[in-house]
């Protein structure tokens, strides 16, 4: 009530004149813009991983919504926790960040993020994904297999998904793809409850 009768006489003089003072227009039009975009990004439940040479997905910080085991030392002298499992609800929209912390060059150490059907045995899509380096480890007969994935992220690079969890609840496998990694146990379930 005070504001409006505070900004009803600049409203006034705004449109007796044609628009004199700038200043007093820019809060009242810039704010509506900017708004939304900022929601949209911080709404988005973001989930940091990183992916270190010893083959593991591991986070930094400990979260109620993701399962860890054990504790591992990088060569940079970082303790990260063992990324075991995310678990999410069904429909959520989830962001997937990950980024690489490597001092190897890509075509020797990089990672990706790949979730895979319900269903769909990580074992073997990974031994087809390794047929398939010119496509950045993403085999293309087996795309109807994936549900979502990131790009390869080479040491230093972040890579990152958004994307809408499946409806049916139960554990999706997800996995890096570039070849050894998913043996050396670059992997775990999407637990939709
Ligand atoms: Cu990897």
């Amino acid at each position: 009530m005070r504001l409006f009768t505070y900004l009803l006489p600049i409203l006034l003089f705004l449109s007796a004149c044609g628009g004199g003072e700038q200043q007093q227009q820019e809060p009242q039009t810039t704010e509506p813009e900017t708004q939304p975009a900022q929601a949209q990004t911080e709404d988005v439940r973001t989930i940091d991983i990183i992916g270190v040479d010893q083959m593991k997905y591991v986070v930094k910080e400990e979260d109620e919504l993701i399962g860890t085991a054990g504790t591992i030392k990088t060569s940079n002298g970082e303790t990260y926790l063992l990324l075991k499992n995310i678990e999410a609800d069904p429909g959520e929209q989830l962001r997937i960040r990950l980024t690489t912390v490597s001092d190897l060059p890509s075509s020797a150490m990089a990672h990706n993020w790949i979730l895979l059907k319900m269903g769909v045995d990580p074992a073997d899509f990974s031994k087809a994904a390794t047929q398939a380096k010119t496509n950045d480890y993403i085999p293309q007969d087996r795309t109807g297999d994936i549900i979502t994935h990131t790009d390869l992220a080479a040491g230093g690079e972040t890579v990152e998904v958004t994307f809408t969890i499946p409806e049916e609840t139960g554990e999706y496998d997800y996995l890096c793809s570039f070849p050894g990694h998913f043996t050396g146990g670059m992997k775990g379930k999407l637990v939709v409850q």
